[in-house]
């Protein structure tokens, strides 16, 4: 060991689904792993997202591990969709159950990490100073973890609280008798802003582009269809896994197209959607995200709906979405466009009246002053790659990632960078990950790379590195698919176009059973595409 430093077999950042999981299974081979978390505890995610009304839009039955049995029986879910108190108490049964808190260290944030050429080890520093050297570094950062806060002029000024969405506070925040103004109207202000309008006195709500969102429809969990489902529950994920996202549903991705059938069949097959709820709407037709016509009766099916709930008919135009349906992630909801038909909630067009700052007491646009005691920025996360490049990593040749990813992420299979040995990122850029049911992504990858480090350990080779050719084709690949759908028509934070001066391109690979597919054949023929040194 060297002095000052702790030697590990594997450093893993971050201790939310992924980091715990790649943690069992690290231990599970024998290494010496630590983990370390920013957060104060467990989580990940589902520590740092606790504003009023965050849940999980991926139903309870599926938004878990299933890598334990006993685990996956055991664990009782009480609501079709689970909240985030219940999923933080799941992270921290699962922790408890599996031992797993003693390699955790927690209140750690890690500033740099560093691959030495000579010894063929990374250096991992945290804020607090201290150091350790491992073999391994996993990422386990999360996709949606970096939050982002836009930069308008004025808001330190702001005299009141402030929030984000993503870092909110540990105590409940009352605002009973407040004028609070929400900017955003992404999932986070989606699942928030109804469950806020009926505690504050006014709630005013800043949307820049409006948000397309079926009703959840959430509800308890029914005892006998839960164990319906444990009665047979390997079958069940292992037919989720199979559908594009990798989420099942009672209502699975059809294999009509739009423009094939009938108006009038069309129209009944949204109803049903709607009726059954969830993410799954996206699935009535198998061109939904490549024929913009067929998208359109989509998207018009929901603007429709939009007019029906909400009675004041400019406020449902402004709530009316113009871009393509599931371009931008789909929100699942409870009563969010309905909220804009009380008293107490306005909505401002950001289109049409834009922000111009933020001041002592409020917000003013170019048309007017809104006071206000509390801000709330639900204004989403530099997504994928975020968590990654706010850590100085450091590769061959000292080559940052930063510099490596400065046109944007090029990764081979999301896992792995060509100039970064050893170094793996769970459900990296490159990875369907968010484009899917994460957990099931996150068990795959963490599945792989254990299984990788197996065969290194096994085959006494010490490093592998992804190769520049293999990186290229994968690039050009994820380009390529997603080039024939329609995410890349409007600017969403796949894209990166939330964050100003991000690379502007499509970062996850769509498509969970062809890339788990690759993954798989990639390992079965010795990690094809890395280059592996004794
Ligand atoms: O963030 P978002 P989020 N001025 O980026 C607006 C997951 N998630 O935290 O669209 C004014 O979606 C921005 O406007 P625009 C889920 O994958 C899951 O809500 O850029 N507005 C947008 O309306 C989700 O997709 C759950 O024009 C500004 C909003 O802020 C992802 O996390 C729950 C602005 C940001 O929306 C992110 O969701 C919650 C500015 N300067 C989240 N900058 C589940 O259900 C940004 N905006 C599991």
């Amino acid at each position: 060991m060297t002095e000052g430093r702790q030697d590990v077999d594997v450093v893993i950042v971050g201790a939310g689904f992924a980091g715990l999981y790649m943690l069992h299974r690290v231990r599970e081979l024998g290494l010496t792993a630590r983990v370390l978390e920013a957060g104060g505890d467990v989580g990940g995610t589902w520590y740092w997202n606790r504003y009023p009304g965050a849940r999980c839009d991926v139903e309870s039955m599926q938004y878990s591990y299933q890598f334990s049995d006993e685990l996956q029986q055991e664990w009782e879910w009480s609501e079709r969709y689970a909240s985030q108190p219940e999923i933080l108490s799941y992270l921290n049964h699962v922790t408890d159950r599996f031992g797993l808190r003693p390699d955790i260290q927690f209140d750690t944030r890690v500033t740099d990490a560093v691959f030495d050429d000579a010894t063929r080890r990374w250096t991992v520093r945290t804020e607090s100073g201290d150091a350790l050297s491992a073999q391994f570094v996993i990422m386990a950062t999360g996709c949606l973890s970096a939050a982002n806060t836009p930069d308008i002029a004025g808001a330190s000024s702001f005299t009141g609280p402030t929030y984000h969405t993503g870092r909110w506070p540990h105590a409940k925040v009352d605002f009973t008798g407040q004028r609070v103004g929400v900017i955003g109207t992404g999932s986070s202000a989606v699942q928030s802003i109804p469950v806020i309008a009926q505690e504050a006195r006014d709630l005013v709500v800043f949307q820049r582009t409006a948000t397309y969102s079926v009703p959840a429809w959430n509800g308890p969990l029914d005892p006998s269809e839960q164990k319906e489902i444990k009665a047979h529950y390997a079958a069940f994920r292992a037919a989720n896994s199979q559908s594009f996202s990798a989420i099942g549903g009672t209502l699975p991705m059809s294999e009509r197209q739009a423009l094939e059938v009938s108006a009038e069949e069309r129209q009944a097959e949204y109803a049903a959607r709607w009726k059954e709820g969830g993410l799954s709407f996206l699935g009535s037709f198998s061109d939904l995200l490549f024929d913009p016509k067929a998208n359109d009766t989509a998207a018009g099916y929901v603007r429709e709906r939009i007019r029906e709930i909400v009675r004041d008919p400019r406020t449902a135009e402004i709530l009316c979405p113009d871009q393509v349906i599931g371009c931008k992630r789909m929100c699942v909801d409870t009563e969010y466009y309905a909220t804009f038909n009380r008293q107490n909630v306005r909505l401002v067009d950001l289109r049409e009246t834009p922000i111009e700052a933020v001041t002592p007491t409020g917000i003013t646009t170019t048309a007017t002053h809104y006071e206000l005691d509390a801000i709330i920025y639900a204004t989403g996360f530099d997504a994928m790659t975020g968590a990654l490049l706010r850590i100085n990593i450091c590769g061959r040749d000292g080559v940052s990632l930063r510099e490596a990813w400065a046109a944007g992420p090029h990764s081979y299979l999301g896992l792995g960078v060509v100039g970064f040995p050893n170094l793996f990122t769970i459900t990296g850029p490159g990875s369907p990950s968010v484009l899917t049911n994460m957990i099931v992504s996150i068990e795959q990858h963490v599945d792989w790379i254990s299984r990788c480090v197996a065969y290194l350990r096994q085959n006494a080779y010490q490093c592998i590195e992804a190769t520049e050719a293999a990186q290229s084709e994968w690039v050009e690949y994820v380009n390529a698919i997603a080039g024939v759908t329609l995410f890349p028509t409007c600017n969403s934070w796949y894209l990166g176009a939330n964050v100003p001066g991000k690379p502007r391109v499509f970062m996850p690979c769509p498509g969970f059973p062809p890339y788990a597919e690759q993954c798989q054949q990639v390992a079965d023929g010795g990690y094809v595409g890395f280059a592996l040194s004794q």
